[in-house]
């Protein structure tokens, strides 16, 4: 499949999804969300595709492209598809790691909170710049960032909309910080390719979920979904491994 506003690259298991408008410091438009739909999509079902990293080469992405946004109706900006994208990124059954360069702004950052661990450069710049916009962060970000760094800094980043830098981010807990983020991001991306799927998967599942409902739901939700591990061949693997004091080489079934 190929793309304009996204390049791809697939290599021992890890999807490397790369923004890819640098002129606009990958501000996301339109187009650029349809294809990450649409390559999410297909990484879902890529059997090969282990674990994912989202990335761009200067930048992140400043936002979501402000020249698609001047003259949308109310009804227009509703129909606007960020947070199914940004919805079906989270909820990839696998893991995603975002490596942050530069700017990550509004929809960009409302991407990286998508992502399940977010990795930044020290010279990272993040933040919510909506509000001086006349709008505020409307694909995620209102709801997942007071959940990751709790309320009251997610009001002061989206109230203020100051950029504030990496570490910063870090002191939050928004970011992991790395001299260079995409190694970094690859490194442990190679590590969990090696884990078991279908329990990396669960226990994504039981997280994301935990965030939704009361915790003796969660609770219910994951004594199931951990009894079905139990079905699985890299269970009897994992385990029959550990006695015969050897690597467990996990097969996803
Ligand atoms: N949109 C469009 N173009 C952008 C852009 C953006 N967000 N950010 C940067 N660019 C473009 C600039 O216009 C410039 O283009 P040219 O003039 O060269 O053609 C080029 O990228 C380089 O930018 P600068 O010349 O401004 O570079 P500087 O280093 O001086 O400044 C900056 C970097 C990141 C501080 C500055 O570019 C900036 O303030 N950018 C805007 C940041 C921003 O406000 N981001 C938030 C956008 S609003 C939705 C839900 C959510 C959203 C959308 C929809 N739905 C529910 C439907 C999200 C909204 C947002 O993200």
């Amino acid at each position: 499949m190929s793309y304009e506003f996204i390049d791809i690259k697939v290599e021992d298991g890890i999807a490397v999804v790369s923004l890819n408008r640098p002129k606009a410091l990958n501000a996301l438009n339109k187009d650029m969300v349809l294809e990450l739909d649409r390559a999410f999509d297909e990484l879902a079902v890529d059997a090969s595709v282990k674990a994912v990293v989202i990335t761009g080469e200067k930048n992140f992405a400043a936002g979501a492209d402000i020249s698609n946004m001047l003259t949308l109706s109310p009804e227009e900006a509703k129909e606007f598809s960020f947070r199914h994208t940004f919805n079906k990124i989270e909820d990839l059954p696998k893991p995603v790691i975002a490596a942050i360069s530069g700017f990550a702004l509004g929809g960009g950052l409302e991407l990286a909170l998508a992502c399940d661990i977010r990795i930044a450069a020290p010279n990272a710049k993040l933040g919510f710049p909506e509000i001086n916009l006349g709008i505020f962060p409307g694909a995620g970000g209102t709801q997942r960032l007071p959940r990751l760094i709790g309320p009251s800094w997610a009001k002061e980043m989206i109230y203020t909309g100051d950029i504030i830098t990496a570490g910063k981010a870090a002191e939050y807990g928004l970011v992991d910080l790395a001299e260079s983020p995409l190694e970094e991001a690859l490194t442990l991306a190679g590590k969990l390719a090696a884990k078991a799927p279908v329990a990396l998967k669960l226990a994504k599942q039981c997280i994301n979920l935990a965030a939704d409902v009361d915790q003796k739901k969660g609770i219910e939700f994951e004594a199931v979904a951990w009894a079905s591990t139990f079905a699985t061949e890299d269970q009897r693997e994992g385990m029959k491994a550990f006695t015969e004091k050897r690597k467990a080489v996990f097969k996803g079934k």
